[in-house]
């Protein structure tokens, strides 16, 4: 991508949230065109299809007109009947024989006009940029550069300071749970609160070092954009890849949420460290006057952290083969910590302050932690753990329905790395965890057929979830992994309609990443990026990705603006709307994965 994006501000649309409900049963959200395309843009490659919501049953005619207003092609729309995700009576359109390079192109149904968009190539290269910035924005413990972000969304470091000062550097325990203090500055805020959690830390990191990974191994991918010099991270220009770097800020956090030789629970990883009350919105990080605590070391945040440092050593031993060896011995520790302490889980309660993400099933981290172990050692002990576990070879259990991996059901990240990374396991074993992430990846693609908006998600009894669209595009990266392993178009075609789904081809016409498509996003849960509370204040930056609709309505403004809503119905751009419209690393996560993908696919 360019780095002319470099200064960018937040390519934002005027306010469009709207009032949303008012007076009826059913929220009447302001959904503009009822012709839905993909905003940005359709690849050259792949299908180019839209939705029309429209009450008439009979097929209608489409058009197709270029930035001139000239027609350019025409066709018959298919009636869909009734979107059961959001009771939208529907028919599709399919103009993929359309291939002309161009901008601004339009589709009009029934004399309404869609949102503008582009068929060409290399459309999702600048996505990969920003989503990926989204880490460094991120980052704590370190000032976010003007000359790297721009004016607007420079800051002061957040949490480098010593007790009493309430940093990071200092860290004490809750109550009870250490009488020592640590050292456990950097890594990445989670998400619109700057707690730090080594759960969802885990996963975050793992899938950025896995979009990298994955250039070493997919047939066609390019390793160049994650390149040094290529990315918007202060390390640039180190002679290591841009990636790798913003990997390591993370992992160096999670190293240090390691508790220490000598100490009770010694090689176990503190589950969290975040503020001991809630902050208000806005809060700069810098300005954070909570004090900060440890939580008591879990089972599952161990098993992240012997994962990702079995992942990061095997990927950082070509440029610093000391932070490698590092790595290594973490995870070595943090395995054989968690084998001695298996059933230290972290429960649902412990949700002052920060999130809980609380897991009492943990044989999906033991599964991925032995994955990455014996992917990068080769040792019996790790195969053993691997082919002896519940879960191995079954793919409702490696993959589930709602969503291929998730911070709470890892065990995929695992079996996608055994399928991909050149590994230890037998011919026979390797081809069966294949056959295993293409069974996945059939479900997920015959969802995608099945919807009239294409998205391969179907969550049983048919409602979102909380990050619904951290769960699409797992399912995606399930699909692109099969796609990489197989060559079969149906996979590719139904995450590039996944695609079409999170930038706007839904039932609210909605791009959920902002500065992407003419009705984005940009109102979302942040307590930095909080531009609807504090005109000062930016928006979030380009190419963040909301968690999207959730039926819950596990917030008060949800509850209240969005009662009785249809599952792809249950979003508003709100930012106090934060069960459907917060960001957070592992959403941003597989997007940055995604549009690497989706832009390898156009070399
Ligand atoms: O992503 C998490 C989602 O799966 C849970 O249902 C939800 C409620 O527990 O929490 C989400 O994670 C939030 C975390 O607890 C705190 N930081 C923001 C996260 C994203 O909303």
């Amino acid at each position: 991508m360019a780095l002319g994006a470099l200064t960018a501000p937040a390519a934002v649309a005027a306010d469009h949230s709207g009032p949303r409900g008012a007076g009826a049963d059913r929220p009447q959200a302001d959904t503009g065109s009822p012709v839905r395309v993909n905003q940005v843009g359709y690849p050259t490659h792949g299908p180019r299809k839209g939705t029309v919501v429209t009450p008439a049953t009979k097929p209608l005619t489409w058009t197709l007109r270029d930035a001139d207003g000239i027609e350019r092609a025409r066709g018959t729309t298919t009636p869909a009947g009734i979107d059961r995700s959001s009771g939208q009576r529907v028919q599709t359109f399919d103009f993929s024989e359309v291939t002309a390079a161009g901008k601004g192109y339009t589709i009009t149904v029934g004399g309404q006009k869609s949102e503008p968009f582009t068929i060409g190539d290399h459309l999702y290269g600048a996505l990969r940029s920003d989503a990926l910035a989204y880490f460094y924005h991120n980052r704590s413990g370190i000032k976010i550069d003007k000359k790297l972000v721009g004016d607007a969304y420079a800051r002061p470091a957040g949490h480098d300071k010593k007790a009493p000062l309430r940093g990071d550097t200092d860290a004490r325990c809750q109550k009870g749970v250490c009488d020592y203090r640590r050292d456990v500055a950097g890594g990445w805020y989670d998400a619109g609160d700057q707690g730090k959690y080594v759960v969802n830390g885990g996963i975050s990191v793992a899938q950025l070092m896995s979009a990298y990974e994955r250039t070493l191994t997919a047939p066609g991918a390019d390793a160049a954009p994650f390149g040094d010099g290529r990315l918007r991270v202060p390390e640039r220009g180190n002679g290591t890849p841009d990636l790798l770097d913003e990997a390591r800020w993370e992992m160096d956090f999670l190293m240090r949420m390691q508790v220490p030789k000598g100490k009770p629970l010694a090689g176990m990883a503190f589950h969290k460290v975040h503020d001991k009350q809630w902050t208000g919105m806005p809060t700069r990080p810098d300005q954070d006057k909570q004090p900060r605590e440890l939580h008591a070391p879990s089972t599952a945040a161990t098993l992240n952290l012997a994962a990702t440092a079995a992942q990061a050593a095997r990927l950082f031993r070509p440029y610093d083969a000391q932070y490698a060896d590092r790595c290594l011995e973490a995870a070595r520790t943090a395995w054989a910590a968690a084998k001695a302490h298996p059933r230290k889980l972290a429960g649902d309660g412990d949700s002052i302050g920060g999130g809980a993400y609380g897991d009492r099933d943990v044989r999906d981290e033991f599964y991925w932690a032995a994955s990455e172990l014996f992917i990068s050692t080769g040792e019996d002990t790790y195969r053993k753990a691997v082919l002896t576990s519940p879960l191995h070879g079954d793919a409702d259990a490696l993959f589930p329905r709602v969503s291929g991996v998730s911070w709470s059901s890892v065990a995929g990240l695992g079996a996608l790395d055994l399928a991909t990374v050149p590994n230890n396991l037998t011919g026979e074993q390797r081809a069966a965890v294949r056959s295993v992430v293409a069974k996945a990846a059939d479900r997920y693609a015959s969802f995608s057929a099945k919807s009239a908006y294409g998205v391969p998600y179907a969550p049983k009894g048919g409602k979102y979830e909380w990050g619904s669209n951290s769960q699409v595009l797992n399912n995606m990266v399930v699909l692109a992994t099969a796609h990489d392993l197989t060559g079969k178009t149906r996979y590719r075609d139904a995450v590039l309609r996944g695609m079409d789904y999170l930038l706007g081809g839904n039932p609210l016409n909605q791009s959920y990443v902002t500065g992407y498509g003419e009705r984005d996003s940009h109102n979302q849960h942040h307590r930095f990026w909080a531009h609807q509370l504090n005109a000062k204040l930016p928006h979030p930056a380009p190419g963040s990705l909301a968690g999207g609709p959730n039926s819950g309505l596990e917030d008060p403004v949800a509850k209240k603006k969005l009662k009785g809503c249809a599952p792809a119905m249950c979003y508003t751009d709100d930012i106090m709307a934060f069960s459907t419209n917060e960001i957070t690393i592992n959403w941003n996560a597989p997007l940055a994965w995604i549009s690497s993908y989706i832009d390898d696919q156009e070399r």
